[in-house]
């Protein structure tokens, strides 16, 4: 017995051990885990750098998450969509700072970000009311506004909205807006199925401070059907659009108004500053910026300085800023005026093409577009699309954005449809767009050509005294680039070989030659050196494979004054590395040279010249020759070959270079 009992004792404590050791061994591996998330949370996300990040739109059109049919969030329960966790901890988040979400929940924050394409389990944690900075500079602040402002309504479109994000955008409205301003908002369900935003969101909004209405779409149709149910019912004198996902910040609305009192046709915007798409923070932005469209008409924004066109002082800060592209979700418009401009394209279906489609409209049609920059609102900003696109996401955007060009663009069009991935020439056949040609017509609007030259004159799109297409290396082997250097060289009035309008005269004439010469395998092209860098960030050049149409990696846009532009707003610049940087430089395997691509600006450094007759490009105030070269990296490695600007040498084959023109128009 005695000896059972020792045995089973025995027994039992392995048993506890062997219990108490796995136990342990899971806490671990938990935790392990739960730091693993950390610290993938941590790296890319913050801190986010404030609006030149801007290339959140073409992610958005091109990566998007949206995968098909089916439970797009993988172990997501029906419950996970349609519970409500809004619990409200005082103080969370408050005066815009960030949320730091406990580690206990960190599992579950990483499993529900799929679902809004945002930190929900951030949101949940700030009151409704949350406080925010004031954001406006001391001018904006001082600024005094008639006592007799048009009032407004607030129209906010949504399809399947977070309760605590769409809520907090409604309460950050009433509570910071004039009331005698504010007559109204309005909400507008676009076909939602989430179940809180069902009965439970009509009992909420009953007992709101201010009026507040919800329409509801039949079925999904997005969000510009959604904005014109919305407009359709408004009364106020001015209607203001709101993304769903907004926080508007003290004094946002009197300036929009203001501007819209002055005069009924300006379209306003305010400054979108950022809110966190993860800890849900509120970061402001440079007031000083303004919009347009790439080659593909993704919106994006730049900060190069504009006149503010709207006062003879033209050093008011508090002025806004005319700008030749509307971000599309925020924005400000007199409602009679709305109407008279042609409201929007109301077969633009679900999401995109739309704040393109207004912005050239508005423009060419009469009206202006600005930003004020004392009106502050913060917007969620997304790295991808939560929720469906029925019909296809690409599908989708092409078909509206094939309209809004096909409509404005002109001459524009086939270059946009030429050069964009998912359209081609064949999407004009596609689209019916009658109604809006006619609308153009009654309006008596201007051509596109004017808008580029008149409303945005730093655009890098080519133009009928621009070169437009591929700068191939002529070494001398291919048959096209034998086929270039012997006409160049062949050509009368030499003293006209450095002039760009003759060198692009001369190209044209032979175009059709150079084109069907190029041979894409073997030629070789100037272009960044690396793929899939953002444009915005400062990249060297280097040649490399000429890319197929859709790609635009290789193409550039030559100015009559020697600009070497390319898409979104990039250009060829010279730019001496500096001695003290190049020590400081934190990737020492970055490779070093004096040509770089980056943002355009009207200065020496981007001013270039051709010389035909001896087909070198050289910079016009140092005269140095762009040459191919190996480069070094910070380690003093030799590394790739990449385009540098050296000492001029016609002899020397490594300086030499064709303009090889591409179609753009038809
Ligand atoms: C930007 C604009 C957005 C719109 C879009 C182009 C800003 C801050 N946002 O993208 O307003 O102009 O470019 O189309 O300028 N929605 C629907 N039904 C749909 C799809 C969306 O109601 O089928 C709602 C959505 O809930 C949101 C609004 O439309 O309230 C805009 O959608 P988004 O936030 O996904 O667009 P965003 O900000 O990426
Ligand atoms: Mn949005």
């Amino acid at each position: 017995m005695g000896l059972r009992f020792q045995q089973l004792k025995k027994l039992w404590l392995l048993y506890l051990f062997l219990l108490f050791f796995a136990f342990f061994m899971f806490a671990i591996s938990i935790n392990l885990y739960v730091s693993s998330i950390q610290s993938y949370d941590a790296e890319p996300r913050h801190p986010k750098p404030p609006p030149k990040r801007r290339s959140l739109w073409p992610y958005k059109n091109i990566v998007a998450h949206y995968i098909g049919k089916g439970d797009i969030f993988g172990n997501m329960t029906a419950d996970d969509y349609n519970i409500n966790q809004f619990e409200p901890k005082q103080g969370e988040g408050a005066d815009g700072r960030p949320v730091i979400v406990p580690p206990r929940d960190r599992f579950r924050m990483q499993r529900f970000f799929k679902l809004n394409s945002f930190n929900i389990l951030a949101s949940d944690r700030i009151p409704l009311n949350r406080t925010l900075k004031d954001y406006r500079t001391g001018e904006c602040r001082d600024k005094r506004y008639a006592n007799s402002l048009p009032n407004t309504s607030v129209i906010i479109v949504f399809h399947n909205e977070a309760w605590s994000v769409l809520l907090r955008t409604i309460t950050s409205v009433i509570n910071r807006s004039p009331r005698h301003l504010l007559r109204e908002i309005i909400l507008v369900d676009d076909a939602s199925n989430r179940s809180f935003l069902k009965r439970q969101l009509e009992a909420y909004i009953q007992v709101l401070a201010v009026p507040t209405r919800l329409y509801r779409m039949k079925e999904r149709s997005g969000l510009v059907p959604a904005r014109l149910l919305g407009a359709q019912h408004a009364r106020g004198d001015v209607l203001t659009f709101l993304d769903a996902h907004c926080e508007c910040s003290r004094g946002w609305l009197e300036p929009l108004l203001a501007r819209i009192g002055e005069s009924r046709e300006v379209v306003i915007c305010p400054v979108i500053d950022i809110i966190s798409d993860d800890n849900f923070s509120y970061t402001k932005t440079f007031e000083n910026h303004w919009g347009a469209f790439n080659w593909q008409l993704s919106f994006r924004w730049f900060s190069s300085d504009r006149k503010r066109q709207t006062t003879a002082n033209t050093k008011d800060s508090t002025a806004p800023i005319a700008t030749p592209g509307m971000a599309g979700g925020l924005f400000a418009i007199d409602r009679k005026y709305f109407y008279e401009m042609g409201a929007y394209d109301s077969d633009m279906r679900i999401w995109g093409g739309e704040n393109v489609e207004m912005s050239f409209r508005i423009w060419q049609c009469g009206g202006r577009i600005e930003i004020s920059p004392c009106s502050h609102v913060g917007h969620i900003f997304r790295s991808s699309t939560p929720y469906t696109f029925p019909g296809g996401m690409s599908e989708v955007l092409t078909a509206n954005l094939a309209r809004a060009a096909t409509v404005w663009m002109d001459d524009w069009q086939y270059f946009v449809m030429l050069y964009t991935a998912g359209l081609s020439l064949s999407a004009r056949d596609k689209v019916n767009v009658t109604d809006r040609l006619a609308l153009r017509e009654k309006l008596q609007c201007k051509p596109f050509s004017w808008y580029l030259e008149t409303i945005w004159p730093e655009h890098f799109f080519p133009a009928p005294d621009r070169f437009f297409g591929r700068i191939i290396w002529l070494d001398g082997e291919t048959e096209c680039t034998q086929a270039y250097s012997k006409h160049m060289k062949n050509l009368p009035g030499r003293a006209l070989s450095r002039e760009w309008k003759r060198a692009f005269e001369e190209i044209d004439h032979k175009a059709e030659e150079f084109m069907s010469l190029i041979d894409l395998e073997r030629d070789k092209c100037l272009r960044p050196l690396h793929d899939n860098v953002p444009r915005s960030s400062l990249q060297p050049v280097t040649v490399g494979d000429c890319t197929s149409h859709a790609q635009t990696m290789d193409m550039f846009v030559i100015t009559p004054k020697g600009q070497i532009m390319t898409n979104d707003n990039v250009c060829l610049t010279y730019r001496p590395p500096k001695q003290g940087a190049l020590k400081l430089l934190r990737n020492r395997n970055a490779t070093i040279s004096n040509v770089m691509l980056t943002q355009c600006a009207i200065e020496p450094s981007q001013q270039w010249t051709y010389d035909m007759d001896t087909q070198q490009i050289s910079h016009r105030e140092t005269k140095l020759c762009l040459t191919l070269k190996s480069a070094t990296n910070a380690r003093n490695h030799k590394v790739e070959k990449v385009v540098l600007s050296m000492e001029c040498n016609f002899k020397d084959i490594t300086q030499k270079w064709g303009l090889i023109p591409l179609p753009w128009r038809m």
